[in-house]
Parts: structure tokens; sequence; C-alpha cells
């Protein structure tokens, strides 16, 4: 109830123009829901996955291998694919499609989504499905990485095993008429696997070869592989690491926590407590652009004129909130 009106309370702060369209996001709690009585469904290993996953992690540590060797353009590239495949999930897949926190222009939504699929963390309709299921079911049954079941199964595990039926029957009833009505998220997903192999594999691996003579084994096992699985992983630890470590200066009633260290590798997702509390703001953090890289891009691009209408929260709604239900660990700034 109080989160429902904390949520308008938000929205509203931009006018009542984005109202209407962003109230049907459904990324707010609902403790209404109750985990059925009796035992859990069986746990069903998927070989498939759990075979190509080890494959990518053993092929990538021979990436670490391969460093030392990789000359310098090539490790600026590795950043370069690293950040832009960030902020496919961050900036896009998350904070756009999942929390409709700004508005992005054509333009903007298309670079975003050539991004997402350089990131390869399903396409942009399904992650963020799967996203609004876990912040409304948050910690049950109905939560696609339910971190009560343990690091791993939030960190990776949930990724190599069938759903829990709850996850798809909650997700089967969300409102997601505004990710069918986006042109560019419809096209990501049609031609999804191609995009998958152009972006995160060719592209990588073909600009150091091409333009400055990189080795092909250095340019696919560095800027391709190790940075996929290193960049997974920093998005894995928002599920794992920053729903279990951490202060809780926003709600001690929930699990996800404030962890800074999360926060620098996933560029600016680790504010998870605030992140929780306060889904549709755009920074996902309460101090803006600090360790938060995402916000700085938003930024950028609403002063290039590509994006507008972010939302915050305001400070006197933090501050009530950081009386009414903080851990007591709260600090400005
Ligand atoms: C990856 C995703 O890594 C990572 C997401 C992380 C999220 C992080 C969030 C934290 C905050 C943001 C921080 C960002 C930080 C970024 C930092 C960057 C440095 N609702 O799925 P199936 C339906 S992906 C409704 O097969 P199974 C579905 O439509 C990595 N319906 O379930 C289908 O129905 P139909 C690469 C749903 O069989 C049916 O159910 N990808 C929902 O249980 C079956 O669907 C992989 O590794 C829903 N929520 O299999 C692939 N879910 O047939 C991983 C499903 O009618 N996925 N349905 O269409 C899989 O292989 C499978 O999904 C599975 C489950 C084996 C896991
Ligand atoms: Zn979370
Ligand atoms: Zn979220």
């Amino acid at each position: 109830e109080t989160e429902t009106r904390n949520h308008h309370a938000g929205k509203h702060q931009n006018g009542g123009a984005m109202a209407a369209e962003t109230s049907t996001v459904e990324d707010v709690f609902d403790d209404t829901y109750a985990e059925k009585e009796g035992p859990k469904p069986p746990r069903t290993l998927v070989w498939r996955n759990i075979i190509m996953m080890t494959l990518l992690h053993v092929t990538s540590l021979y990436g670490l291998v391969l460093l030392p060797s990789a000359s310098a353009p090539t490790l600026a590239w590795t950043v370069v694919c690293y950040l832009f495949s960030a902020l496919g999930v961050t900036a896009g897949a998350h904070r756009l499609w999942s929390h409709r926190s700004y508005k992005a222009s054509f333009p903007l939504r298309v670079f975003l989504a050539l991004a997402n699929s350089m990131a390869f963390q399903n396409d942009i309709y399904e992650w963020a499905r799967d996203h609004r299921v876990h912040h409304k079911y948050s910690e049950t049954d109905a939560d696609p990485h339910n971190a009560k079941r343990g690091f791993f199964f939030a960190h990776i595990g949930w990724l190599l095993v069938r759903k829990h039926p709850d996850v798809i029957e909650k997700g089967k009833k969300l409102e997601l008429t505004d990710l069918k009505a986006d042109k560019v998220v419809m096209f990501q997903r049609r031609h999804y696997k191609l995009s998958v192999l152009i972006l995160c594999f060719l592209v990588p691996m073909l600009v150091p070869w091409y333009f400055w003579g990189e080795s092909l084994a250095v340019a696919y096992f560095v800027p391709g592989l190790l940075r996929y699985t290193v960049m997974l992983n920093a998005t894995w630890l928002v599920n794992s690491a920053a729903h279990i470590w951490g202060n809780r200066p926003y709600d001690k009633t929930i699990n996800p926590r404030e962890n800074a260290l999360v926060a620098l590798s996933a560029i600016g997702e680790g504010f998870h407590n605030y992140h929780h509390t306060f889904p549709f703001d755009y920074a996902t953090s309460e101090f803006g652009c600090k360790l938060n890289l995402t916000t700085a891009f938003i930024d950028l691009m609403c002063f290039m004129g590509l994006a507008k209408d972010r939302k915050r929260v305001l400070k006197e709604t933090i501050a009530a909130r950081v009386q009414r239900t903080g851990d007591g660990s709260y600090k400005s700034g």
C-alpha cells in the first residue's frame, strides 16, 4: 500500500503525462502473494546449460592466460565492449525497459538494443519479464533467482535448472503491453540469435583483428569470451552478493542491500536496498552519479536530447522512509 503510493508519488514529480503510461509497470512488491503449502517441486537440472556454462567459464580462463599477450588497443577495446554491453543491460533492459524509469528516443533504443545483444543475457522482453517478477515477488518461489535458495542459486544456479512453476504462473499474469508495443524490443526478440552471434562474438573478435592486426585467438578469448564471462558475473553479483551482503538504510525488512563493490563492477547497480525500495528511480540510487556510470550515461543522453522524463524520488520521501523502515546505517552522500 505504502509502496504503491510512493511509486505514484515518484511518477508525478515529472508531471501527469507520464502517469498513464507508466502506472502499468509491475515492479512493486506484492505482499498478497503467498507461497504454496507443501513440498517444493523437484529441482530439474538442464544439462545443456550446465555444460555450456562450464565450457564458457573454462575457456574464459584461457582468456586470462592470453591476457598478457593482448596489445594495448585490444585491452582498451575489451573495456569498451564491457561498458557497451553493460549499458545494454543497465540503461537498457533494466532501467528503461523493466522499470520505465525514463524515456528514450528511437535512436537511443536502437543503440541500447544493439548493446543488449552484445551482453547476451536473454532478449530484452524475456529479461524484463523475469525482472518484473523478481521485484514483484522478490525472494519467494515466484522470484526467478530467489536469493532465499542461497548464493549459488541466485548467482548462476537459476539458469541451470527449470524454473519454479510459480515464476511462470505469476509471470504470465504480468502487464507487458508496453514491451509488446515497443518495435525495437520485438525486433531484437525476433532476430535475437543472429544479433548475439554478430554483436557478442563476431564484432568483439573481428574489430581488433581487422583494425590493428591482433591475433584471432587473443581477439576471440579476451574481448570476446573473457569480457562476456566477467560481465555476466558482475550482473549476477547483483542477484547474489547484493541480496546477501551490505547495509539496509532504506528498508531493513527486505534482503536487498547497498553494496559498493557490486555497484562498481555493475556500473551503478549495487545500491540494491534503495533500488528495491524505489524501483522506479532512474538512478537506482539516492546519490546520482556516485559509483554509477549508468546514471551519468542517461544524464548525457538527456543532455543530448535523446532521453527525457527521468524519474527521481523526493528527498522528503526518502528521509521519511529511512526513519520508518531503515536499519539505522543511513549516511547522506
Ligand atoms: C542471464 C540473465 O545471464 C541475467 C539476468 C540477471 C538479472 C539481474 C537483475 C539485477 C538488477 C539489474 C542489474 C544489472 C547489472 C548489469 C551489470 C553489467 C556489468 N514469466 O525459460 P523457460 C515461460 S542469461 C512468464 O524455457 P524453463 C516461457 O515463455 C545468460 N512466462 O523455462 C515459456 O513459455 P512458452 C544466457 C515465463 O523450462 C515457458 O515458460 N542465457 C517466464 O523452466 C518455459 O520457459 C542462458 O543461459 C516468466 N518470468 O527453463 C539461458 N519465464 O513456451 C538461460 C518463463 O509458452 N535460460 N516463462 O513461451 C534457460 O535456458 C531457461 O530459461 C532455464 C529455465 C533453463 C533457466
Ligand atoms: Zn534484486
Ligand atoms: Zn530492478
